[in-house]
């Protein structure tokens, strides 16, 4: 068996939260494999809405094992809190959640030092959403992180202790205030006694056997291919491997394991946070769509700037990833726009028009060369398959599957399982 793969083409928030809601009956695993509590993955049913940050999107369904993977970077005391928040739905964690000893820890001082960056680059800021993510695959990298593995050795509060000895000489540097800290780190050393009862394994041997036994996994991407550090608009980006090789070396999986490549993405574009974002829309068509949308981050409410489609951005990604089949989001959004505007090429500042996101991309000013279509606009409330798209819609999902050369499977008109339609 192999693994597939689910992940966001643009900036995040393309909706993945639904789509493993949408396609969980069909697995046995969900796993995570990079990222932290920097996701905001958002769930829909029976009319509550449910934000997940760091546990798989798989954990509603009792049939489901759900992994956190190795590349994930870790906060106890965000998961504690999860776990909490969760209690009315009788979800047995001894039995359907699993974390790798392999997990990066997010101690309170990566929290700390990720708002003392922050607060030094000044109008260069990358947006981070502050949860410590940046500082903790710093430490990764640097080899003196904490793993999850190390909270059940004996002298883990040594190695805790010389880790923050680092961290508060870092922040001093900064002169950044510490007076959070014993509160912080009180509700830290609660949550790793909580962890300590989770099941903490080595999960690149349970997903392998579990492929070795035709179980089917999906791995569940968080952020997006355009937030990826090496390919997306760097420095603008978070700090993992968002891409589907990033699935490979955050779980353990082989690439030649790699099944399909699920590819999500909005009918337009949002991005939070700083960074280029060529078809942003600075007037009233942006804000529409922002209100339409409802825009805000569900980990940090933060407005998410917004624009029209952006097709080289969109080819890139599904290049990078080796995306077999797309899954178009939000197309409802677009209802309210008579007419509706692609951007395939981007004009240099020289003049020359390109469709390619090369190095020099992220420091020009670029503007969208824009392909107009006619908008639909009509309400798509009772839309229960593609038969019944209105011409227009027709038109833009047609235009884009040529573009791209890759399938639109599934077209979402509402936040509804309902509203899901598969082609
Ligand atoms: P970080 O925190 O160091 O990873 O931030 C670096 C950049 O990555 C962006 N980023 C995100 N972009 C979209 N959605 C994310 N998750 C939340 C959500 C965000 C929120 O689902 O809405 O609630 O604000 C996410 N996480 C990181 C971030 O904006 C920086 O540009
Ligand atoms: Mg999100």
């Amino acid at each position: 068996m192999k693994m597939d793969v689910l992940l966001g083409l643009q900036w995040g928030d393309e909706g993945k939260g639904k789509i493993v809601d949408v396609l969980a009956p069909q697995y046995e695993v969900v796993a995570r494999f990079q990222g932290g509590p920097n996701a905001g993955h958002t769930l829909e049913f029976d009319g509550i809405k449910h934000v997940l940050h760091q546990i798989p999107s798989g954990i509603f369904r009792s049939q489901i094992l759900n992994i956190i993977g190795n590349g994930v970077v870790l906060d106890p005391i965000i998961l504690k809190r999860e776990i909490d928040g969760l209690g009315k739905f009788s979800i047995d964690y001894q039995k359907n959640l699993v974390v790798s000893k392999k997990a990066t820890i997010i101690i309170p001082t990566h929290k700390l030092l990720d708002a003392a960056y922050e607060q030094s680059k000044g109008d260069k800021k990358i947006g981070s959403t502050l949860k410590g993510i940046g500082p903790t695959y710093q430490d990764k990298i640097g080899r003196s992180a904490l793993r999850i593995g190390d909270i059940l050795s004996p002298d883990f509060r040594e190695k805790y202790e010389l880790l923050l000895d680092k961290h508060k000489t870092t922040l001093s540097f900064y002169n950044f205030p510490l007076d959070q800290l014993a509160e912080m780190e009180a509700s830290f050393f609660e949550a790793i006694e909580f962890v300590k009862t989770l099941n903490l394994i080595d999960s690149e041997y349970v997903v392998n056997e579990a492929l070795a036994s035709n179980k089917r996994i999906l791995a569940e991407g968080a952020q997006g291919s355009l937030l990826d550090v090496d390919f997306g608009s760097y420095p603008f980006v978070t700090s993992s491997n968002t891409m589907t090789a990033g699935a490979c070396t955050g779980l353990g999986v082989a690439p030649s394991r790699i099944g399909q490549v699920f590819g999500i993405f909005k009918a337009y574009c949002t991005r939070v946070g700083s960074g280029p974002f060529p078809t942003e829309l600075f007037d009233a068509t942006g804000e529409a769509m922002r209100k339409e949308g409802n825009e805000f981050g569900s980990t940090t409410g933060r407005p998410r700037r917004c624009g029209w489609l952006d097709l080289p951005a969109l080819k890139y990604s599904i290049m990078i990833n080796g995306v077999t089949e797309l899954f178009m989001m939000k197309a409802d959004v677009l209802n309210i726009f008579e007419e509706i505007n692609i951007c395939t090429h981007y004009e240099l500042p020289t003049g020359e028009k390109v469709d390619k996101l090369m190095f020099e991309i992220t420091d020009m000013e670029v503007k969208p060369v824009y392909k107009k279509m006619k908008g639909w606009h009509c309400s798509l409330a009772n839309v229960r398959s593609y038969d019944e798209f209105p011409v227009e819609l027709k038109d833009y999902v047609s235009y884009l599957e040529e573009e791209l050369k890759v399938p639109i499977k599934l077209v979402s008109v509402g936040p509804d399982r309902v509203q899901t339609i598969m082609r």
